[in-house]
């Protein structure tokens, strides 16, 4: 089978890419080169990850090695909401640019549809806990995006959880220049994502799931949360392939065409992730992982509730 999907026309995104939110400073570069040594080709990365100069590490080594060529990997980043003002989108793409010091990225994503204070708090809250929004609209924004295409720093753009109507009022903005090439959006079986999903692909925009292992290492992880690794089901489908629930879990995406992207700090790990291609699980076994889904948020945000943007009120 294929181990990549359409993007836009000439190109094509890999379905199993690195994530590298929470990845350390100190240890994502070794995490990088642990990929692209494993076979990954695809890094998803964003800027208020504060990693992206140790992410360019890894790829600068790997590339100074002769391992990989620039061409041949696929380079993601994110516009995080404090830059959502059109004349701040290029300078945040710039930022991201240096510090991972390369001439381009592949693929550039508008990382929530809500717009923050710009400034220099990336998470800017009022006395209540709540984010401190902007008046902007990612309808202005987007057009910060499509000046980056044209100014070729960037080869493909798209956006980052997205509801339907979002991505609908981005389709239907007059003067549309580029559409959306992907929706990078939360997807595991205890949010199956099925709508979404049909929608995205039926306008020709590819989907990428994250947290896809539960996110086990999020900040506001709680005792008594559920657990994917954990699920009995899930480990009994990867015994009888002689697998890993965490390559179950990647695999259930893989063959929705969905693209995934499974963060890990841990060589052993990341190979792991990696080694999905070699089994297939049938229609019974897909059908009992989408058997989880509740609606289950591994990341709600819930400090953006109030936000005339937050994208979590609609059913999809
Ligand atoms: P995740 O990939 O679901 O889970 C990562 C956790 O799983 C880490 O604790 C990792 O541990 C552990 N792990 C990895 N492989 C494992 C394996 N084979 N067996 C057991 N445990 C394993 O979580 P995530 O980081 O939330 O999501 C993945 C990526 O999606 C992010 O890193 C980021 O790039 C992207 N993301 C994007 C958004 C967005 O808003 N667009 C939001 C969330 C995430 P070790 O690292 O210690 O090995
Ligand atoms: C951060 F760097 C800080 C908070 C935070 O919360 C939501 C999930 C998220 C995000 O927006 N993108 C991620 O990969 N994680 C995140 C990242």
């Amino acid at each position: 089978m294929s181990t990549s999907v359409k993007l836009i026309p000439g190109t094509q995104i890999p379905l199993v890419g690195l994530g590298t939110w929470k990845s350390p400073p100190g240890k994502v570069a070794e995490a990088v080169k642990a990929a692209i040594t494993a076979g990954y080709r695809h890094i998803d990365g964003a800027l208020v990850y504060e990693n992206e100069h140790e992410v360019g590490e890894g790829v600068r080594v790997m590339i100074g090695a002769g391992v990989v060529k620039r061409e041949e990997l696929f380079i993601v980043s994110k516009l995080w909401s404090t830059f959502h003002q059109k004349a701040a989108v290029r300078e945040a793409c710039e930022k991201t640019l240096k510090d991972l010091e390369l001439d381009y990225l592949d693929l550039y994503l508008v990382h929530w549809p809500m717009g923050f204070k710009p400034g220099a708090k990336l998470l800017p809250l009022d006395d209540a806990g709540d984010v401190i929004g902007d008046d902007t609209h990612f309808l202005e924004t987007w057009e910060g995006m499509e000046e980056l295409m044209d100014a070729g720093l960037v080869k493909a753009i798209g956006v980052s959880n997205f509801n339907k109507s979002q991505i609908e009022a981005i389709l239907n903005k007059p003067g549309l220049k580029y559409k959306p090439a992907n929706n990078q959006i939360e997807c595991h079986p205890y949010l199956v994502q099925e709508k979404l999903i049909n929608y995205c692909h039926s306008q020709d925009i590819a989907v990428t799931a994250y947290s896809p292992l539960g996110s086990p290492d999020r900040p506001w992880a709680q005792p008594g949360d559920p657990t994917l690794l954990e699920e009995k089901t899930i480990i009994d489908i990867a015994n009888k392939h002689k697998k890993t629930a965490a390559q179950v879990l990647i695999r259930f995406h893989v063959q929705r065409n969905v693209i995934t992207v499974p963060k890990s700090i841990t060589p052993q790990r990341i190979q792991e992730n990696f080694q999905v291609f070699d089994f297939e699980l049938s229609e019974d076994e897909m059908s009992a992982i989408k058997g989880f889904d509740r609606g289950h948020r591994f990341c709600p945000l819930h400090w953006g509730k109030k936000h005339k943007d937050y994208p979590f009120n609609a059913e999809f």
